[in-house]
């Protein structure tokens, strides 16, 4: 085979710079931004792999914000991400699961254009039982005509202007997919020249697929309708079978990859839901949408949902498009 033959490798920069489309986003400098997320994931995961040798396992001895005990991983994943990051001239603020606050990283309005969010280790309850677990991220432009000290402008926008998102899975592989507006892409990390290789463009959900994914432990708390639909889904009719890992991202791709449905709605415990709106069901949203699927609240589209605040959390019912709209009909 002649060189000009043989596929070309691609990294995560490259693949997004030459798939720009008519993508404004698509520079060298928005390339730069997403090469902070692969370099901080490419060193979770090193750490993720070694983590029982290196005593990092277990947990850190506080609570974060949400009131969760924080894991020794939860605050590396998250300072390594900080650090990343920090140094793109072009991101402005960052937004972190573990953080109260934002990182105001610059505020002058030329630059510092970008807000990233993220949930720097989904499924941390599972680090100890060498579950997968994995980085969720979105990415935000400031509106030209927002004021570039006003943060929380900045921050508390609808998942619909996502700019970018995806997750990093640590599992048998570490897997990235992301989206920029134009399909979903997956990407995975060859630990020999530790790079994230395009494995998979346009990756698209199954319209439907017969597992339901739930903590069904929660489910005399839930709305009714939810639990009528549990009931239906264990018919011989509907046929279906369940699987929950207890980790979002990693249920969340198995239903991108198999089709599905997975949900975590309302409980009295947590009337609001437990998952984060702005870091959690925002960026998984818009990566169902684009691969063809659906994600909803249970009575609106989550990406038209207008947060309130930062570590606001939602009902989350997403997946396969059909699958979506059949627990939507018992709602
Ligand atoms: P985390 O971001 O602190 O790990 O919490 C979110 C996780 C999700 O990954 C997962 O879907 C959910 O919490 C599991 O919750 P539960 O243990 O109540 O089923
Ligand atoms: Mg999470």
């Amino acid at each position: 085979m002649k060189n000009a033959e043989k596929p070309f490798i691609k990294t995560v920069e490259r693949h997004f710079l030459d798939r720009k489309g008519n993508n404004p986003h698509a520079t060298t400098e928005f390339s730069w931004l997403l090469s902070g997320i692969t370099l901080a994931t490419k060193i979770i995961a090193s750490q993720i792999q070694r983590a029982g040798l290196l005593e990092i396992m277990g947990e850190a001895g506080r609570v974060n914000v949400q009131g969760e005990e924080v894991q020794k991983l939860d605050e590396i994943a998250n300072d390594t991400l900080v650090r990343c990051l920090g140094y793109r001239g072009n991101v402005g603020l960052l937004v972190s699961e573990e953080d109260e606050e934002p990182h105001v990283i610059q505020d002058a309005p030329e630059s510092g254009k970008y807000t990233v969010l993220f949930d720097p280790l989904d499924g941390s309850s599972n680090i100890n039982a060498n579950v997968n677990i994995g980085t969720i991220f979105s990415i935000l432009q400031r509106d030209p005509k927002c004021d570039a000290s006003d943060v929380m402008a900045r921050v508390l926008q609808p998942g619909y202007k996502q700019v970018a998102a995806g997750y990093v899975i640590y599992g048998a592989s570490t897997v990235l997919a992301y989206t920029a507006g134009y399909g979903v892409h997956m990407f995975t990390l060859d630990p020999y020249i530790g790079a994230f290789v395009l494995a998979q463009e346009n990756v698209m959900m199954p319209t439907e697929g017969k597992i339901y994914s739930v903590n069904e432990a929660n489910s005399r708390k839930f709305p009714i309708g939810y639990q009528k639909y549990l009931d239906w889904a264990k018919t011989d009719d509907a046929g279906y079978s369940s699987r929950y890992i207890g980790s979002l991202v990693a249920d969340f791709h198995r239903t991108l990859i198999r089709g599905g449905v997975f949900f975590y709605p309302q409980t009295k415990k947590s009337p609001e839901g437990k998952l984060r709106l702005l870091y959690e069901a925002n960026p998984l949203a818009f990566m169902a949408e684009q691969a063809g699927g659906a994600a909803s609240d249970g009575t609106q589209r989550i990406l038209d949902k207008q947060p309130h605040a930062m570590h606001e959390r939602t009902p989350l019912i997403i997946g396969s498009k059909n699958e979506v709209e059949k627990v939507l009909s018992f709602l």
